[in-house]
């Protein structure tokens, strides 16, 4: 077959919303996009538990902790769901890894803002998780079937992130004086990272035209962004907690709230490697693997010693 009639042939498919799987035949941009964008996505979860990781030791009681710990773990089992589904794509874990660990791989821009207070906890997981939810539901039908089939378990761990974070904020919500002034300072230090958490406008999206066409992405970023601002600002509301927002309100006739300015040039920043936390996230994120390899090395040796003691009953038998 032609290489013209293999992409119509992958279109075709893609079209038809049927799924496109490893040992199927794909254009090389479309592996390269899909092997750039889960793994940034598993580095994001990997890294998305440092800020986490942080409040672990200090959460107010054993029900908090046991709750953060857990959520924590998850993102380590999403980092692991998606580093195999970028496998599949014929890309070795090592090197997705050293591209994170030299810091020429992305990761999302909003693990490299500080957890500062108790309610930072709360706000990460009511607007953070909240915002993954939001993006990665459609990513449940990307037309890739590994990252489709991934997504599919992780979205309904994020939703108990998103459910225990809005636990954390109602709690400090009814609390005393405080403890609501607490949680009103995490929502105005979280919001607008939330936000750009979609990525550029429409507009400026390089990849967004490309990705649709292909149905990796089903939703624009700008969509996206506007259903979560739909979906959080009754949620503030009820908490009675006020978004950082002066030009925030329902806008009647076009049935959204309407919000102001998103800074661009901090989002760019942030994104360059200089927001307030990204050398500290890098340097954590190496020493951990530093010091994990000597886990790597002994789970190798025990497959190693399974595989040879496998050969020898073989051959007795
Ligand atoms: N941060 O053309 P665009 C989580 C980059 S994990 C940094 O719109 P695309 C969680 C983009 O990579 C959250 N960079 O790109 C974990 C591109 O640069 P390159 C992560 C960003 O791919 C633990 C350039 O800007 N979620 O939720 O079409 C605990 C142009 O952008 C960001 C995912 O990864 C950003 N925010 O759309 C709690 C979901 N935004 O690559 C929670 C999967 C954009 O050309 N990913 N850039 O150098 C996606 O859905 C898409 O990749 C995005 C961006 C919507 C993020």
């Amino acid at each position: 077959m032609s290489r013209e009639r293999m992409e119509e042939y992958f279109q075709a498919t893609i079209d038809a919303d049927q799924k496109i799987e490893p040992k199927d035949w794909m254009p090389d941009a479309y592996r390269k996009t899909l092997i750039r964008q889960i793994s940034q996505h598993a580095h994001s979860e990997i890294v998305g538990m440092l800020p986490e990781g942080n409040w672990i030791t200090r959460a107010p009681n054993l029900r908090r902790k046991a709750a953060l710990l857990a959520k924590v773990q998850d993102e380590a089992g999403h980092g692991l769901y998606l580093y195999s589904a970028c496998e599949t794509l014929g890309v070795e874990r090592e090197e997705l890894l050293d591209q994170l660990h030299s810091g020429q791989a992305k990761y999302s821009s909003i693990f490299n803002y500080p957890t500062l207070t108790w309610a930072d906890i709360g706000a990460i997981g009511w607007l953070v998780d909240g915002a993954a939810i939001m993006n990665q539901v459609p990513l449940c039908r990307c037309s890739y079937g590994p990252y489709a089939r991934a997504m599919v378990r992780i979205c309904k761990e994020e939703s108990f992130h998103q459910r225990q974070g809005y636990e954390i904020m109602l709690t400090l919500c009814r609390g005393s004086d405080e403890q609501k002034a607490m949680a009103q300072d995490a929502l105005n230090r979280w919001w607008w990272p939330a936000l750009m958490m979609f990525g550029p406008n429409d507009k400026e999206s390089t990849h967004s035209e490309q990705s649709m066409k292909w149905r990796i992405k089903r939703i624009s970023n700008d969509e996206l962004r506007q259903r979560f601002v739909d979906m959080t600002v009754p949620q503030a509301d009820f908490l009675g907690i006020q978004v950082p927002d002066p030009d925030m309100k329902w806008n009647e006739s076009t049935g959204h709230y309407d919000f102001g300015p998103i800074n661009w040039d901090e989002f760019w920043n942030v994104v360059k490697g200089n927001g307030p936390c990204n050398r500290e996230r890098l340097k954590a994120r190496v020493q951990a693997h530093e010091e994990g390899s000597w886990v790597r090395e002994a789970a190798m040796a025990y497959a190693e010693k399974r595989k040879q003691r496998a050969e020898e009953r073989a051959r007795v038998a």
